[in-house]
């Protein structure tokens, strides 16, 4: 077999990291970025293969981790229509080299290790990309607890999501409190879905009564102040647990997005998400004709064009640190699985409360905020990411393009102007019947997708050309955002004497 100096040469392309944008060439071996070059000194390297970028962008790959892949039943009455290998096929023909899933406990269930096995035991060998999991804690149980440390230690598990909404998954404030604890000792990050159950049901139930059903008054049910609340709660109680760090996902509305920059700015280890549907789309679209609305059925509802606006504000100034996807995709012409499942002769325009909540869009992440032409491109790769990988314990090997450590992760994006994209779903390599996004327009779409080294997407020659066997699982370690762990010790262990 010929031995090449070099598995995979990117020539004459413009690179974007989180800290700077230039021209030069990589280099790549046994899955490693090995070397960056002057720009076109490597064209005639002794390479098995070089791409022309062709005065392209080069980033790295996307690492998206918020996702949700074969899961029961647990937002609503339908459950997940994309596996680990149709979700990860989405995701690399979308950029996105990285995706870190959940491994939900449900409410039932005492252990969390058991959990994580059902999970691995679905990820492994069906994954086109390498991946990760954070514990969906629905019981945290004195046995659930107990295995933080094993998790955290042992199974590469740095990063858990409790929920303050769903009668699956929902946890009272004390239960709350005992997994912050918890957590803060074993160095794991808690993610937190902030809205206020309670009243999100009594607002429901009031709805319901007036026969109020269609799929726009999902929105109506989740006012933004739900939100609010449900985010300033989350951020006390963590400062009460000795400021134990959070990330608030799919953040949608400024009063949230407000409170966090207020603990942030006071120096509270508060993190946030947003997503895409945060930013393209509105609660208009959940008032489509008869029940199409049910296609942007998510919680958080998207707001109003105002939020967006906010939401793209705080992605600029810092305080989202992460852009995810939150994929949770449903099929929308499905009364087994899907959106549908909640119409029933009684109510033709289905019931809001029943249907399943998530949309699709691990594929379009990328392509839609790329283009948009509002993030600087540092920013763009900084929280698609830089950031994500920071955070959650993969850095540097994923979200960089650094030398000697960074897996060759890399995507190639087509010269500037050489693309205008209309989506659709027929182009998208998911397993879901629709796009929120139909017919949007992008200026850019990742032409090569490369997994440490090896070229997995092909937009023009073969699209998919990687194998569900190709992805690895990826043991992460305490997230290295900030030194947050660091000043956490810091502070010292939580004294409940010394409130
Ligand atoms: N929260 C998520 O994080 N994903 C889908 C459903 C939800 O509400
Ligand atoms: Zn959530
Ligand atoms: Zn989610």
């Amino acid at each position: 077999m010929a031995s090449y100096e070099y598995d995979l040469v990117i020539t004459n392309g413009i690179c974007v990291t989180a800290a700077d944008i230039a021209s030069y060439d990589i280099a790549v071996k046994d899955e490693k970025i090995v070397l960056l070059a002057p720009s076109g000194s490597l064209a005639q390297a002794d390479a098995e293969k070089i791409i022309d970028a062709e005065g392209g962008y080069v980033t790295p790959g996307g690492v998206d981790c918020h996702v949700h892949l074969e899961e029961p039943a647990m937002f609503g009455k339908g459950s997940s229509s994309d596996t680990y290998e149709t979700g990860t096929r989405s995701a690399v023909a979308g950029g996105c080299t990285t995706i870190v899933g959940f491994a939900p406990q449900q409410k039932k269930e005492p252990s969390l290790l058991k959990a994580l096995a059902d999970t691995h035991a679905k990820a492994k060998g069906n994954s086109y990309c390498d991946y990760g999991f954070h514990m969906m804690v629905g019981n945290p149980s004195l046995e659930a607890l107990s295995e933080l440390k094993t998790l955290s230690e042992n199974e590469g598990i740095t990063s858990l999501k409790i929920y303050m909404t769903y009668a699956a998954l929902q946890i009272r404030d004390d239960q709350i409190l005992s997994v912050l604890l918890e957590a803060r000792s074993n160095r794991m990050l808690t993610m937190i879905h902030a809205e206020n159950g309670d009243v999100l049901n009594w607002l429901t139930d009031q709805l319901e009564s007036q026969g109020l059903v269609a799929p726009k008054y999902h929105s109506t049910s989740r006012p933004p102040i739900l939100e609010a609340e449900a985010t300033n709660r989350a951020i006390a109680l963590s400062s009460l647990i000795a400021n134990t760090p959070i990330l608030l996902v799919h953040v949608s509305d400024p009063g949230a997005t407000l409170r966090i920059r207020q603990a942030q700015t006071a120096g509270q280890p508060v993190f946030a998400e947003t997503c895409p549907q945060y930013l393209f789309l509105t609660r208009d679209d959940l008032d489509a004709p008869v029940f199409e609305g049910a296609k942007c059925v998510c919680s958080p509802p998207p707001r109003d064009k105002a939020s967006q606006d906010a939401i793209w504000t705080g992605l600029r100034n810092g305080t989202f640190t992460v852009l995810s996807s939150d994929h949770c995709p449903f099929n929308y012409n499905d009364a087994e699985k899907g959106k549908m499942t909640c119409i029933t002769a009684e109510n033709p325009v289905g019931k809001f409360r029943e249907i399943p909540n998530g949309i699709p869009g691990i594929e379009t992440r990328l392509p839609l905020v790329f283009s948009s032409g509002r993030l600087a491109l540092a920013k763009f790769v900084e929280v698609v990411a830089t950031n994500p990988a920071k955070l959650y314990g993969m850095y540097p090997r994923k979200g960089s393009l650094i030398p000697g450590v960074s897996d060759a992760d890399i995507v190639v994006w087509y010269p500037e102007g050489r693309r205008d994209i209309t989506i659709t779903n027929e182009i998208l390599h998911h397993a879901t019947d629709y796009t929120p996004f139909e017919g949007r327009q992008v200026g850019n779409w990742p032409r090569f997708t490369i997994l440490r080294g090896k070229v997995v997407w092909d937009r023009d020659n073969g699209g998919v050309v990687g194998k569900k066997t190709f992805g690895k699982f990826l043991k992460r370690g305490a997230s290295s955002l900030d030194r947050i762990w660091e000043t956490v010790e810091e502070q010292g262990a939580f004294d409940v004497a010394a409130l």
